[in-house]
């Protein structure tokens, strides 16, 4: 009988050897998720550097299967704000999702739909369970990149206009050389 080859990670690099789909989100793909716009502004001038990238496999977006994907979110900061991904609700609002931490230091914010947020570090080894109803973002507080995989519904969908709108009711910091976590200024409940 054969044995079959699984998908495997590159732990360097973060790439799925097999993967369906392929994002590369640059910062002006995601200039209104920035609370310092007119740090956005300033960097674009010169730059559009990338954020992330995301390697996932998809299956069909039916109940009952899953899909995966690695992020390697790239170090950095937008003004004072560090490097994050968009961070979304689920289309379908009551699928959940685990994220596995493989390599760099970052926070996961978790939030639910009252503006409350949980912050859970993301690190090599670590697993951290993302409820239904709440929406999740990765931020990468190091200065390497952070690599994680992340397993969900197919039929989750994203769900990123309440999010592109208000952000989340906390960022994520720098302030005097310490990682913060603050009230964003642009959230109203
Ligand atoms: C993880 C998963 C994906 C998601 C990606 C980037 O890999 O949650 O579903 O697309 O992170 O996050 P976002 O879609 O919020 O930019
Ligand atoms: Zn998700």
């Amino acid at each position: 009988m054969r044995i079959m080859d699984g998908i495997r990670i590159n732990l360097g690099s973060g790439e799925l050897s097999r993967f369906t789909k392929k994002i590369v989100r640059k910062l002006s793909d995601m200039k209104d998720f920035y609370y310092d716009k007119s740090a956005v502004k300033e960097i674009l001038i010169r730059s559009d550097p990338i954020i992330y990238e995301v390697y996932a496999y998809e299956t069909e977006r039916q109940d009952g299967n899953l899909s995966f994907a690695t992020t390697i979110l790239y170090p950095g900061k937008i003004g004072r704000e560090f490097y994050m991904t968009k961070g979304h609700f689920h289309e379908k609002e009551d699928r959940a999702e685990v994220y596995v931490g493989l390599s760099g230091t970052g926070l996961m914010l978790i939030m639910d739909k009252n503006g409350e947020t949980k912050i859970v570090k993301i690190e090599p080894n670590s697993v951290i369970y993302v409820p239904p109803y709440h929406a999740h973002r990765a931020v990468n507080i190091g200065d390497k990149p952070l690599i994680f995989l992340a397993i969900y519904p197919s039929d989750a969908g994203h769900n990123y206009g309440d999010i592109k709108l208000k952000g989340f009711s906390k960022i994520v910091v720098q302030e005097n050389g310490e990682v913060k976590i603050i009230d964003n200024p642009n959230y109203t409940r």
